[in-house]
């Protein structure tokens, strides 16, 4: 089923005209994250490389050459051991990650639909008998899918609402709308609201919870500089971001969606480590 969802998305995304990047695994700066308690470095030829957490900085130079861009992306997060037990974390895993240069967030927000809509298709036609025998009725889906601002979800449901809209949505929902303070610092905060961020998630439904990252980006240097400093950041560690943006980095919006977590979502798998022959669980030892 994988390499049917891989395919499905080389397929569209071609049609749609985007160009595939081979990934990048090492670099002297990658995604900060909000969440993530340990960072995996390796020392070589004299400096310290980051593996790679998300491609965000790299897609973000990437569209100044070229206008739509997508890379299967590995990514290592060396997150908390008991969030091995989630269902939904690999500290190894892929994400197909993708940016479009002068896009907005309803540009990319129509994407994802798309995306998913056609994936699904796909599998439904490909895979059939893989479905059968995992006992999983995975229907058609149908887009606009619903949006939910941040706030109003958290109004309804309080803290960790993103897990109750999943358990309780008939199909994918948009979460949009994030505060500044939860999200990272590439995300564009709205020039019209400040302390709002032009970003989004989506949520599987029947509880597969989060599916996909992303949002406009901040792409002017001094915006950067405010954001990374109002986050307490060491601005010095993302000197190369800031040269970029100080050389002219374009407008963009793009997104993320994990591989591993949109194959256990189609399949009905209880935990993302069923999608990999080889997975990398938090907490757990490796075979190989
Ligand atoms: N890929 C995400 C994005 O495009 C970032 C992430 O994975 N943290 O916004």
């Amino acid at each position: 089923m994988t390499s049917v969802v891989l395919d499905a998305a080389r397929e569209l995304l071609r049609t749609e005209g985007f160009v595939e990047l081979l990934p990048v695994i090492l670099a002297p700066v990658t995604d900060p994250l909000r969440h993530t308690a340990d960072r995996a470095v390796i020392e070589a030829y004299g400096q310290r490389w980051h593996l790679t957490r998300s491609m965000i900085f790299h897609k973000q130079a990437a569209v100044t050459v070229l206008e739509k861009i997508f890379s299967f992306s590995p990514n290592v997060r060396l997150e908390p051991a008991e969030w091995g037990q989630s269902g939904r974390h690999l500290f190894e895993f892929v994400q197909l990650d993708l940016e479009v240069r002068e896009a907005d967030r309803n540009d990319v927000l129509a994407l994802g639909e798309r995306l998913l809509v056609h994936i699904v298709e796909r599998v439904r036609g490909f895979c059939a008998q893989e479905l059968t025998l995992l006992g999983r009725k995975l229907g058609e889906l149908h887009a606009p899918f619903p949006r939910i601002p941040y706030r109003e979800a958290e109004a309804r449901y309080s803290a960790g609402f993103e897990d109750h809209v999943s358990r309780r949505a008939q199909g994918p929902v948009w979460i949009v709308d994030f505060p500044v303070g939860v999200r990272e610092f590439y995300d564009r905060e709205d020039p019209s609201r400040p302390g709002v961020l032009l970003d989004m998630d989506l949520v599987y439904p029947a509880g597969y919870g989060e599916a996909l990252s992303g949002g406009e980006r901040e792409h002017e240097p001094h915006r950067i500089l405010d954001r990374i400093e109002r986050q307490g950041l060491d601005p010095t560690a993302y000197g190369s971001l800031l040269a970029a943006a100080r050389a002219g980095l374009p407008s963009s919006a793009g997104f993320g969606i994990g591989i591993e977590r949109l194959v256990r979502y189609l399949g009905g798998l209880p935990h993302v480590r069923e999608v990999r022959l080889f997975p990398r669980v938090p907490g757990e030892p490796a075979a190989l």
